[in-house]
């Protein structure tokens, strides 16, 4: 099958999918973006993703972008690599909600955070930041008590959730005022060491961030 995977590193949000093709076992071509020239913003790509933003992907002629909806599609055109659990299975439901609770949730509050690091000291700045330490530290409590159970969020194992979850939660780490937080949970601090082992994700080097 003809797939190609636009990307600016393999550390960006690109990295999702192609952890999620070599959990599948789905060969692809990369294509790798030329941020010096900002190429992701150039025409040529524009036709791919109007939005000038990595991701995006061709798959048997047709494209999509945001990285969210290329691993759903993935994970269920590939339905038998078993990143997802059927439509009709009773762990649907859940792995649904994950799915979206990394793009809507873990990966919103990265956009908050980068918002809030630009916005001066002051009254603003304090209630934006007691808003995001608290949407924070629910979400991370939630996730350290789900995973003092299971190894991953699904009990039958791991899934293109875990992709989507523990990549936005790893960046959203990098920051120290995130970092505390975490640091406090270890379940959650388990579940982020253990899914960088996995022999994909080293694959893809998705977590390979400049320090
Ligand atoms: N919601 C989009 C966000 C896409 C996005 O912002 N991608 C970043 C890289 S992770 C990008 O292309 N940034 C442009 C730049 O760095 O100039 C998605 O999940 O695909």
């Amino acid at each position: 099958m003809n797939i190609t995977l636009y990307g600016l590193t393999a550390y960006d949000r690109s990295g999702k999918a192609r952890w999620l093709l070599n959990e599948l076992g789905i060969e692809h071509a990369d294509y790798w973006l030329d941020r010096e020239t900002r190429e992701h913003e150039g025409e040529a790509f524009l036709k791919i993703n109007p939005l000038g933003r990595s991701p995006a992907m061709q798959i048997e002629g047709k494209t999509i972008f945001e990285s969210g909806a290329i691993c759903a599609y993935l994970a269920d055109r590939f339905i038998e690599g078993k990143m997802a659990p059927a439509l009709s299975s009773p762990e649907r439901l859940e792995y649904q909600q994950w799915m979206y609770f990394a793009a809507a949730t873990v990966d919103s509050l990265v956009g908050r955070i980068m918002i809030i690091e630009d916005i001066p000291p002051g009254e603003v700045f304090q209630a934006k930041e007691a808003a995001f330490t608290s949407e924070l530290t629910d979400a991370c409590e939630l996730l350290n008590d789900k995973l003092s159970k299971n190894d991953y969020l699904l009990a039958s194992g791991f899934s293109a959730a875990d992709i989507c979850v523990s990549y936005h939660l790893y960046v959203l780490n990098l920051w120290p005022e995130v970092k505390v937080i975490v640091d406090r949970l270890p379940h959650l601090i388990a579940y982020l060491e253990r899914v960088q082992k996995r022999p994909a994700a080293e694959k893809s080097k998705v977590f390979s961030f400049p320090t």
